[in-house]
């Protein structure tokens, strides 16, 4: 309860931060975009990991004004970031909620974040996880609208979920992660085989492929035999401070 009511106050009280963890382009090591990472900066326990608070914000509904926060954050670092390094290409990716996503106004506050901050839509992405889509109908039409837009869409945690292959095929989205528990399983040539099916099956569909939680160069080394298009995890980089992250810009 006393989380409860802290939660509360945590936006007002500027309490949330961003990470941002580098998206590498894997055949030849550049930045191309970041997944922004949320985290709350609590005054006596110190700095609270997601995985603690957001299915608090997600039963109270606080995960809407959080979530716009986290969009608009985000949208304002892309601006510094342009004005400072140029960037062109670059993206950063947001994690959504099932419950923002649902959001009667979600693609109304979207544009107008866009439009109060002035970033171009290509260079914002959301990662949505297979059980975000509940209603699939209206999950089809809501990225439908994000496609039109121009906003990049991710299918995050992809293979821990239950999304059917044939609808896979008819989704109006740019990316697939494979989830890190596959990626952890790239020890062993045995083990290898269902990375390397996602691979070809979501290339076959015209989607890129990024690989999440890469901890080791034998991970690495294999992906990039299999040309998987991008990767992020700790062997390149932790979720990054805005300072640090841009140490590695320069
Ligand atoms: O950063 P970390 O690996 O601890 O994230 C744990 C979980 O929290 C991940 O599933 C991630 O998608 C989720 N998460 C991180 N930041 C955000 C955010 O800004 N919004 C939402 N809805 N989830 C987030
Ligand atoms: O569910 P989602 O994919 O959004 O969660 C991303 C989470 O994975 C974040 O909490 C991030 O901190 C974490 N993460 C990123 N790279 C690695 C990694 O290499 N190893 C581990 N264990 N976690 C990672
Ligand atoms: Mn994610
Ligand atoms: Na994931």
């Amino acid at each position: 309860l006393l989380m409860e009511t802290n939660l509360n106050k945590a936006l007002e009280r500027k309490e949330f931060v961003l990470l941002y963890q580098p998206i590498i382009e894997l055949n030849n090591n550049k930045i191309v975009a970041a997944e922004a990472l949320i985290r709350w900066q609590h005054p006596d326990l110190g700095l609270i990991p997601p995985a603690r608070f957001i299915p608090l914000a997600e039963e109270t509904g606080l995960i809407k004004p959080i979530g716009y926060w986290v969009i608009r954050t985000v949208c304002e670092q892309l601006k510094l970031w342009q004005k400072q390094y140029g960037m062109q290409d670059f993206r950063i990716a947001v994690n959504i909620s099932a419950i923002q996503f649902e959001d009667e106004d979600f693609i109304e506050k979207v544009k107008q974040i866009l439009q109060e901050t002035n970033v171009h839509p290509s260079h914002l992405e959301f990662e949505i996880t297979e059980s975000v889509m509940q209603n699939i109908e209206k999950s089809m039409a809501i990225l439908g609208e994000l496609r039109t837009l121009g906003i990049h869409v991710s299918l995050d945690d992809f293979g821990t979920g239950y999304s059917s292959l044939s609808i896979l095929k008819h989704l109006p989205i740019n990316n697939i992660k494979i989830d890190k528990s596959f990626i952890d399983d790239v020890k062993f040539a045995d083990d290898e085989t269902i990375v390397q099916n996602i691979i070809d099956m979501s290339q076959n569909m015209k989607f890129k492929v990024v690989a999440e939680g890469i901890e080791n160069e034998i991970q690495l080394n294999f992906l990039r035999e299999k040309q998987c298009d991008y990767g992020q995890g700790y062997f390149f980089n932790m979720p990054l401070p805005v300072l640090d992250f841009e140490k590695k810009l320069v």
